[in-house]
C-alpha cells in the first residue's frame, strides 16, 4: 500500500485486481490529485490473494479510510467481496480485461445481492474517473471547500462545451 499524496489525510483507497489494471485506475487517481484528497492506491486480489483482499478490507475503516474505490476486471469479484467485509461505501470500476469487453465485469460487479451494495460505475476510465468523481460528491457533503472546489469543476465542464461551440466548423478541413 501506498500514499501518493501524503500530505492529506488518505480518506480514499483506490484498490485495484492486478496492475495491468493502472492505467485505467490511473484515472481516478488524477481526479482525487487534482482535488487535493489524501489517497493510496493498493493492488490486491479476491481471487489471487483472497486472505489479503479480506484483512484489507476489514481493517480499512479502522485506518481512517471513508471510501474505498475497486477496479477490477475478468470475474470482477473484488468490489463486491470487499464490500462484504467492511460497512464503508465501495464504489466498483469493471475494467475491460478480456475477450468480452468488459461486460463480464460489469454483470460481476453490479449485480449484487441485495444488502451488500456497490455503487458500479461505467466501464473503464470513463467509470474510473466518475468512481472519484462521486467520491468527490460524497466527501463534499461535509466539506464546504470540497463542495467550492466540485461547483467550480462542475462550471468549468459547461464552459468548455461553450468554447467548443464557438470552433464547431463543417466541413472538416
Ligand atoms: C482481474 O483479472 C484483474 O483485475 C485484471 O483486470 C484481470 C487480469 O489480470 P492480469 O492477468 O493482467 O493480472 O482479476
Amino acid at each position: 500500500m501506498r500514499a501518493k499524496n501524503a500530505r492529506n489525510k488518505v480518506v480514499v483507497s483506490v484498490v485495484m485486481g492486478s496492475d495491468s489494471d493502472l492505467p485505467v485506475m490511473g484515472e481516478a487517481a488524477k481526479i482525487l490529485e487534482e482535488f487535493g484528497i489524501g489517497f493510496e492506491l493498493v493492488l490486491t486480489s479476491a481471487h489471487r490473494a483472497p486472505s489479503r483482499t479480506a484483512r484489507y478490507a476489514a481493517e480499512a475503516r479502522g485506518r481512517g479510510i471513508k471510501i474505498i474505490i475497486a477496479g477490477a476486471g475478468a470475474a470482477a469479484h473484488l468490489a463486491g467481496v470487499i464490500a462484504s467485509h467492511t460497512p464503508l461505501p465501495v464504489i466498483g470500476v469493471p475494467i475491460d480485461a478480456t475477450s468480452l469487453g468488459g461486460l463480464d465485469a460489469l454483470l460481476a460487479t453490479v449485480q449484487m445481492p441485495g444488502g451488500i451494495p456497490v455503487a458500479t460505475m461505467a466501464v473503464g476510465k470513463a467509470g474510473a474517473k466518475n468512481a472519484a468523481l462521486f467520491a468527490v460528491r460524497m466527501l463534499s457533503l461535509a466539506d464546504k471547500k470540497m463542495a467550492q472546489k466540485l461547483d467550480a469543476y462542475i462550471g468549468k465542464m459547461a464552459r468548455d462545451v461553450e468554447a467548443k461551440q464557438e470552433k464547431l466548423k463543417w466541413p472538416l478541413s
